[in-house]
């Protein structure tokens, strides 16, 4: 293993609770069920396509422009809620990791659905670790297609078969398997099935890649 590229919310920031909190008022605006199962599922999963998931619960057909309008309105709530994220919102052993990671030269990337991104790693603090960020910015299709990951993989020079992603959702882990990555799996996805390495903490990748 020559690289690591990390998704980003769920993985090394806890950005996800915040998702859930912007999807859940506008659910809830709209008198649809959704709770934390129902948010499991959008994880790794871009805005529109999230969206489209909450709706499919809903009796009333929304129009493009409607549904427009509720992305948009989600992503304020969210990006309200995410002004005052500081390092101290890494996840557990993130920053530490990180460092020792960049120390010893591993080339690290970051593969993200969101195009919250720059926001995020700017506030988190954590862009000067990176060689690479691809983001929802910069992608056609979202986890599981590959893309993300493919795109991350080519800009730091390397196959994939030698870059470990790190994933925390199911979206992310198939995106994974379906660009021929291995893969850890953190949190809920640490039980897919296809998981190479099922991580408790993210300080496990530092004997992973010393090896
Ligand atoms: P945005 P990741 C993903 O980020 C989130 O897991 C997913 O819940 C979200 O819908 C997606 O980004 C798009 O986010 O609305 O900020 O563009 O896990 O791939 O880092
Ligand atoms: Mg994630």
């Amino acid at each position: 293993m020559n690289a690591i590229i990390f998704d980003l919310d769920g993985v090394l920031c806890h950005t996800d609770e915040y998702h859930y909190m912007a999807w859940k008022t506008i659910a809830d605006e709209l008198d649809i069920p959704f709770n934390r199962k129902v948010n499991d599922q959008l994880r790794g999963v871009s805005r529109m396509e999230s969206l489209n998931l909450i709706l499919r619960n809903s009796p009333i057909r929304y129009t493009e422009q409607e549904k427009n309008l509720l992305a948009e309105k989600k992503n304020n709530i969210y990006r309200n809620l995410l002004q005052n994220i500081t390092s101290k919102d890494l996840a557990e052993g993130a920053w530490t990791v990180l460092e020792k990671l960049h120390t010893v030269h591993i080339p690290l990337a970051i593969g993200s659905s969101s195009k919250n991104t720059p926001l995020i790693v700017e506030k988190l603090g954590i862009g000067k670790f990176f060689d690479v960020i691809v983001d929802g910015n910069q992608i056609s299709h979202s986890k599981p297609n590959p893309e993300v990951f493919l795109s991350a993989a080519e800009k730091l020079h390397q196959k994939p078969s030698d870059c470990l992603v790190v994933e925390d959702a199911e979206a992310g882990v198939k995106a994974a398997i379906n660009g021929g990555f291995p893969v850890a799996g953190i949190g809920t996805a640490k039980a897919c099935p296809d998981v190479n390495y099922p991580l408790l903490s993210l300080s496990e990748l530092l004997t992973i890649a010393s090896h």
